[in-house]
């Protein structure tokens, strides 16, 4: 982690996690975690972006219109908000993603801010060349943005500790990890972040 990192915490919201619409089994349970990660980055004045999954009511997306999923995310609905406990300082970036009738989006490089500038483009802005990547699903969103990273020439090292799959097959999750690896990202926790 130097003055050329970032972290992106991806689509920690309340249908992510117990009691949502698409709920990932213990989905919560990193948001320790993710805070710890939070800190760290906000004590070295390192940038701190956040994606969420941020969907019409009608998308292809979504089981009902030719997609596998149940309906979830709905633009500005509590399930698509930010879960309570993590705790965005007021200066997080935050980028919106699937926002398309005909996309799943599950890469936050396809994600906007409120401007319509893209997660690419921000980065470069900054001059962040390096991303540490946190929250869920591993499986989906983590495992998509983590791999497209390395086709902007970002460096990426996937937080384990705080990172959760929906594991529609047992071991997507594991398996996600493995390529997130092969396609050149490194792990590290949140709990050996500096303080
Ligand atoms: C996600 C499934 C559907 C994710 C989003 O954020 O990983 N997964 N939409
Ligand atoms: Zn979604």
């Amino acid at each position: 982690m130097d003055k050329h990192s970032a972290l992106l915490i991806v689509d920690v919201q309340n249908d992510f996690c117990p009691g949502g619409a698409l709920a990932v089994a213990q989905g919560d349970q990193i948001i320790p975690a993710v805070n710890r990660a939070i800190t760290s980055f906000s004590s070295q004045g390192l940038p701190i972006i956040a994606s969420r999954d941020w969907h019409p009511e009608k998308t292809s997306h979504f089981r009902d219109y030719g997609g596998i999923w149940p309906p979830h995310c709905i633009q500005a609905t509590a399930g698509a908000a930010f879960h309570p406990a993590l705790k965005l300082p007021p200066n997080a970036l935050i980028l919106s993603k699937g926002t398309e009738a005909d996309h799943d989006d599950y890469s936050a490089f396809h994600a906007r801010d409120d401007q319509g500038r893209m997660l690419a483009e921000i980065l470069a802005d900054l001059g962040v060349n390096a991303l540490y990547v946190c929250g869920l699903a591993t499986d989906y969103c983590v495992k998509e943005t983590v791999r497209e990273a390395q086709r902007y020439r970002v460096a990426v090292t996937v937080l384990t500790d705080a990172i959760k799959g929906v594991d529609l097959k047992p071991g997507d999750s594991e398996k996600a990890v493995h390529e997130m690896m092969a396609s050149g990202a490194k792990l590290a926790t949140a709990a050996d972040l500096p303080e």
